[in-house]
């Protein structure tokens, strides 16, 4: 066997192929879009575009944008973009206010989404001779169902254990010879966190890779999971409007998500001006479908903040990077005028010591009607037992907390710690923010 199967070949095309194939794949999917969809035909007019002025990938900044409420407001049929006889699958996304968005999949969009996953697998380093557990949750979460097509598609044994049953999942993980995992980097903190109270070895198993996204998570969570439990962690990434997971993944460099823009055309925009941005420079990840057949989307806008890499990678893949989500737009948090990312505390927690990876972010209006924000941190058990009965140390912990919150961010936190397990776990995507502003 050559040393990239077919399946990942197109990450390693030269890149005025790629380029040419964008192209041609562009102008399939506009027309696409235009001739099927009259809310886009609507869309167009209302910004005085002509359809015959896009010409080529060049003229893709002449398009407005479509948004996610766009999305809601023509729920649950109006971007379908060809006869309910060719759907033959939907999923949705829930979001947390309004009507879910719902997405339809043809025949041929259920290919595009396996192909992408096994691309991911493929460069994670995982084959048909691997076992691939997989605990995101199935049903209209694109998570379950997305790695599990991807998985069957690079012909690995999948093993549907879907989310939660954390029992289950460790018994199988050492009973089958799993030797991958996909789940949220949160559910599998939980994991971690069983595991270390029944007494699971890591060491007794045959795990060694990681499959973490669905949501943000840092480095220093990365090291946290890898130094538990010996597994390499890599990131996907995805969003259900686009296929779900699998629009892009990390190869063994672990330096950025490569898209698959073969198949997704990624563009960076200022969230505010909504101009271009070049290469390198962070904000709102913008994707055009090129090959979806049942609801192609042009200029979508993701709310993801991320930037474009665009320099070679080590590993080869002429396919472009994106950097870690740094945060979704709506996750941006403004505290008395500084801009403030969860990841920010994330790491900054990690740093004071790796365990403290259950933590919640609340914020709440004070006396002078100015925004507070408190970090509550869960102990671990270990600094439990060391600290619990002396008011003092524990006092000192919650002070070195509470300056490395304010040198990383540079705002105050007020900063509580609560003892190990007090925190709600997670099955699925973690809440870690709690908006009581307004109430
Ligand atoms: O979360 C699809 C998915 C499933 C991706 C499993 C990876 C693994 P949605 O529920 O539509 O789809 O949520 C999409 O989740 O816009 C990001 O804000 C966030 N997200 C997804 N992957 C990552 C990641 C799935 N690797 C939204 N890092 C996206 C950070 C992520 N955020």
């Amino acid at each position: 066997m050559t040393k990239y199967n077919m399946l990942s070949a197109p990450d390693f095309m030269p890149v005025e192929r790629l380029r040419d194939i964008q192209n041609r794949k562009f102008l399939a999917a506009f027309r696409r879009a235009y001739e099927n969809v009259a809310w886009y035909r609507e869309l167009l007019a209302q910004h005085q575009v002509d359809p015959s002025s896009i010409k080529s990938l060049a003229d893709i900044s002449k398009l407005p944008f479509i948004k996610k409420t766009d999305l809601r407001d023509t729920y649950p049929n109006g971007m379908l973009a060809t006869s309910m006889d060719k759907i033959i699958r939907y999923h949705a996304s829930s979001g947390t206010t309004g009507k879910p968005i719902v997405v339809p999949y043809t025949r041929e969009d259920l290919d595009v989404w396996a192909e992408c996953v096994s691309r991911c697998l493929t460069a994670f380093g995982l084959d048909e001779n691997d076992v691939l557990q997989v605990g995101y949750g199935y049903g209209l979460f694109t998570g379950g169902l997305g790695l599990h097509d991807g998985g069957e598609r690079r012909r690995c044994t999948v093993v549907p254990v879907s989310g939660g049953n954390t029992e289950r999942h460790l018994m199988f993980i050492r009973d089958l010879n799993v030797t991958a995992i996909a789940c949220t980097p949160s559910y599998f903190l939980h994991i971690i966190d069983h595991a270390q109270k029944i007494g699971f070895n890591w060491k007794d198993t045959k795990l060694k890779v990681g499959i973490f996204g669905a949501e943000p998570w840092t480095e220093e969570m990365r090291q946290f999971i890898e130094s538990e439990t010996g597994i390499t962690a890599f990131d996907i990434y995805g969003l259900t409007e686009i296929s779900g997971p699998g629009v892009g993944g990390e190869c063994s460099s672990h330096a950025g998500v490569h898209i698959f823009e073969d198949h997704f055309y990624p563009e960076i925009v200022d969230p505010d001006t909504l101009e271009p941005l070049p290469d390198g420079e962070s904000g709102e990840l913008v994707f055009t479908t090129l090959d979806k057949t049942g609801m192609p989307l042009i200029r979508y806008r993701t709310r993801d903040i991320t930037k474009i890499i665009a320099e070679p990678c080590a590993c080869g893949r002429t396919i472009r990077r994106i950097g870690r989500i740094s945060h979704r737009s709506d996750d941006m948090m403004i505290i008395r005028g500084v801009n403030v990312f969860p990841g920010q505390v994330e790491s900054a927690l990690l740093a004071v010591d790796p365990g403290l990876v259950n933590y919640q972010i609340h914020l709440s209006k004070g006396d002078a009607g100015l925004d507070v924000i408190e970090v509550k941190v869960e102990l671990t058990r270990e600094k439990f037992s060391e600290l619990g009965d002396n008011t003092t140390s524990l006092e000192i912990f919650r002070r070195l907390i509470a300056e490395k919150l304010k040198s990383t961010v540079g705002i105050n936190f007020k900063t509580t710690l609560v003892e190990p397990d007090a925190m709600p776990r997670s099955q699925g995507k973690i809440k870690r923010i709690y908006d009581n502003r307004n109430q």
